[in-house]
């Protein structure tokens, strides 16, 4: 029976990855921080397995990281912790570095400290490609961060190729390209519109207010990314992986797709810009504020997985509207 150790496992990826695991006949063993309020709510279903187990710990926290790691001698360590969220990583540049940047460090160190013999797979994302130089992108496309998310996930990806390289570790970067769920936090775009509008259509909420709905992404759903990230493990090699669909859609196609999902018909625009409207029956449910722009936006993102199709034989099951469909009916069957 093999171990695993997940960081961020309170998360969205870290959810599906533990039930991924679990189905595999894994003990997972993962890092969870204290909160205030309870933070394990995605992990309601899986809480009581007895293979499952958390501890309290936090990647700023290098020593509790080795007292853990020397303890549970994992045989592969998921890092999918991380301050994830772009617009807000504006605001908290420096603790964004700290975790996301340095925290991969503190891990790679642990390992490197221990001699133990153990795999490391890394959360590394498409926010790497930021003001792309090539569409689609693949693992040899050129990086050009666009924010402090971006740039201390950067600082990551190479820091595992360091390690590979300069240790022989089996340590390996996943570059994802979006993924969302019915789990997804609510401050990502793909939630953010489908229970907004869930609201609206139940009478809950009058209206949804929006950032720059031109910005385009590859949407994928998280429970068939997690698969990816475990294939990255099992290989023979190490190596990096990018992780998407191929196929790009707009925030704006995001929200009338969802719109013409609840109402059956579809939603007028009205104005330009940040004066720009959207109307379903003459009722204004959609707004646009700056308060939502990033300093600096990433206009569009779309990957090419062919080296994970050809290699780990990864394909991804759901596409954009079954993802979409599947995150609506939760929420109506959440709020009815
Ligand atoms: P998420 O839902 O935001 O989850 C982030 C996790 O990291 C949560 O468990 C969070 O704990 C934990 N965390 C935050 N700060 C931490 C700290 N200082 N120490 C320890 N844990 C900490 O993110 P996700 O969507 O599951 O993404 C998983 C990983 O993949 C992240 O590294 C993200 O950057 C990366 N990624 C995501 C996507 C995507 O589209 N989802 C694409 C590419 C890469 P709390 O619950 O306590 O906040
Ligand atoms: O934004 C635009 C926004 O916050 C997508 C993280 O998981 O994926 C995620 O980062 C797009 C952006 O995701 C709103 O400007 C418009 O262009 O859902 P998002 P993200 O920034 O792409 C990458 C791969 C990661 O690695 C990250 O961890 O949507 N947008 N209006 C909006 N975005 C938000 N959040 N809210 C709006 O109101």
């Amino acid at each position: 029976m093999k171990t695993a150790f997940i960081t961020g496992v309170t998360g969205q990826d870290g959810a599906y990855l533990t039930e991924f695991l679990l189905e595999k006949g894994y003990q997972v063993h993962s890092l969870r921080r204290r909160t205030s309020l309870d933070n394990t709510l995605r992990l309601k279903e899986i809480e009581n397995n007895d293979r499952f187990h958390t501890h309290y710990g936090d990647l700023t926290d290098a020593s509790g990281l080795l007292r853990l790691i020397g303890t549970i001698k994992p045989d592969e360590i998921y890092n999918l912790g991380a301050m994830s969220h772009v617009r807000i990583s504006f605001d908290i540049p420096e603790y964004t570095g700290d975790v996301d940047g340095l925290g991969t460090t503190r891990l790679l160190e642990c390992i490197r400290t221990l001699d133990i013999n153990c795999k490391f797979y890394q959360a590394s994302t498409s926010e790497l490609y930021g003001k792309v130089v090539e569409t689609p992108q693949n693992e040899e496309t050129p990086f050009y961060p666009r924010s402090p998310y971006g740039v201390a996930k950067l600082y990551a990806y190479w820091m595992v190729i360091n390690y590979r390289e300069s240790y022989g570790m089996y340590a390996c970067n996943g570059i994802l390209f979006n993924h969302e769920s019915p789990i997804r936090g609510d401050d990502f775009v793909s939630k953010k519109v489908v229970k907004g509008l869930c609201n609206i259509k139940n009478k809950n909420q009058d209206t949804l207010v929006m950032g720059n709905i031109d910005s385009k992404r590859d949407w994928g759903h998280a429970r068939d990314y997690v698969e990816g990230m475990w294939l990255m493990l099992q290989q023979k090699e190490p190596k990096d992986y990018v992780l998407a669909t191929g196929n790009l859609h707009s925030v704006r196609e995001l929200i009338e797709f969802t719109a013409e999902e609840l109402w059956g018909e579809k939603i007028i625009w009205k104005g330009s810009g940040s004066g720009e409207e959207g109307y379903i029956d003459n009722k204004k449910i959609i707004e646009i504020s700056k308060e939502f722009y990033r300093p600096a936006e990433v206009d569009i993102l779309v990957g090419d997985a062919s080296k994970a199709n050809k290699d780990l034989k990864w394909t991804p099951k759901y596409d954009f509207k079954s993802l979409i469909r599947e995150m609506i009916a939760f929420e109506l069957n959440h709020k009815s």
